[in-house]
């Protein structure tokens, strides 16, 4: 049987990035494994990072990120779609882990290196972060994990956390296997940075419900094929990150129009970005209309995560009263 989950952090508002390489796949997904796609926005891990963490945002973040997956389509009726902290086992399954994880395994996770690099003080919570999502993917026994390429890390550890907890205390939980989406694995930053990412900064991300005049103004000015220095000098859009964008928002016509017209200087670089313009419209407009939809009807929202926390909830419990029993803890069953 095969059992989806994926989780998304609330640390500012959802991109291109996260659509592609996750939020598209969830729906997908969900449409083929209904009640055993099962999706969480994980509000307890956006405080491990300090720098990306405001608790006077955190709640509205958290309600966007949800009405951002329901207009790209995932339905709270069909899969199970819930926040992270709503649901506590997730926390006690990750202190579980916690217990048995060497430090020097998360001291290696590249994310980790990357986010402590840039702070004074490092929160443990950062440091146990894998853990924890790790016990978010185990507690409902997934064994499928939609990502893009920046978590592959941390699923390999996860199967590791699942394998030492079935050796030490019997078969318990699946090793999860990460699924990623080809034409995304890593969607670059509209400054140029390698990857897209939230808590880089409005200026890196193209939002998934940012109005068409503001991604224009991103896009306009966005860095192309540094040696493509006249309009009538050839480019290589091999190197060139509006073609990246091309290879997820265009038609295939344009794909090819624009490659070729790159390579001969049969087209410049703003009417390249002008067709890239087009592509985005076309798929981020219906999805914005939703969304605003939704947000004339927040009840709709919360009232499909309250029912999404309670199918949770149902899963959980019992993956936790059998970890308690496995782990000998007093007047468990
Ligand atoms: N640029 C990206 N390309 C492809 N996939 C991406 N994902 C994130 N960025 C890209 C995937 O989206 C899912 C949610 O991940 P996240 O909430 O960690 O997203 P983020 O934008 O990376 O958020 P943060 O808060 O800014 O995190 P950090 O600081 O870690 O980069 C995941 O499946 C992710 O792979």
């Amino acid at each position: 049987m095969t059992r989806v989950f994926s989780g998304i952090q609330p640390t500012g508002e959802p991109h291109i990035g996260n659509y592609f390489g996750a939020m598209r796949n969830y729906v997908r997904l969900g449409e083929q494994y209904g009640q055993d796609a099962i999706y969480c926005i994980v509000d307890l891990h956006a405080p491990t990072n300090p720098l990306a963490y405001d608790k006077a945002t955190l709640a509205r973040l958290t309600f966007e990120m949800a009405l951002a997956n329901m207009a790209v389509g995932l339905d709270p009726q069909k899969v199970v779609f819930f926040v992270q902290s709503q649901v506590r086992e997730h926390a006690e399954l990750g202190w579980m882990f916690t217990l048995s994880t060497p430090v020097g395994e998360l001291e290696r996770m590249t994310q980790y290196k990357d986010k402590a690099g840039k702070l004074e003080s490092i929160p443990a919570g950062l440091l146990m972060y894998p853990v924890l999502q790790a016990a978010d993917i185990l507690l409902y026994k997934a064994d499928t994990v939609p990502v893009g390429e920046d978590q592959v890390q941390h699923i390999e550890l996860a199967r590791e956390i699942a394998r030492r907890f079935n050796h030490h205390y019997g078969d318990t939980f699946p090793e999860p296997k990460a699924v990623l989406e080809k034409a995304a694995l890593r969607v670059p930053g509209v400054d140029g940075n390698a990857k897209m990412s939230k808590s880089k900064g409005e200026s890196s991300t193209i939002g998934l419900l940012e109005p068409v005049e503001s991604i224009w103004a991103k896009i306009r000015p966005a860095p192309t094929d540094p040696a493509r220095v006249r309009r009538t000098d050839p480019g290589n859009p091999d190197i060139c990150l509006i073609f990246d964008y091309h290879k997820l928002f265009s038609d295939d016509a344009t794909i090819l129009e624009v490659n070729e017209g790159c390579r001969t200087a049969g087209i410049g670089c703003i009417d390249c970005k002008k067709r890239l313009m087009v592509g985005i419209e076309r798929e981020l407009t219906p999805i914005q209309a939703r969304a605003a939809d939704l947000r004339a009807h927040p009840d709709t929202v919360l009232g499909g995560l309250e029912h999404g926390a309670e199918r949770a909830r149902a899963i959980a419990a019992p993956v936790m009263d059998e970890v308690r029993s496995k782990m000998g803890f007093l007047g468990a069953a």
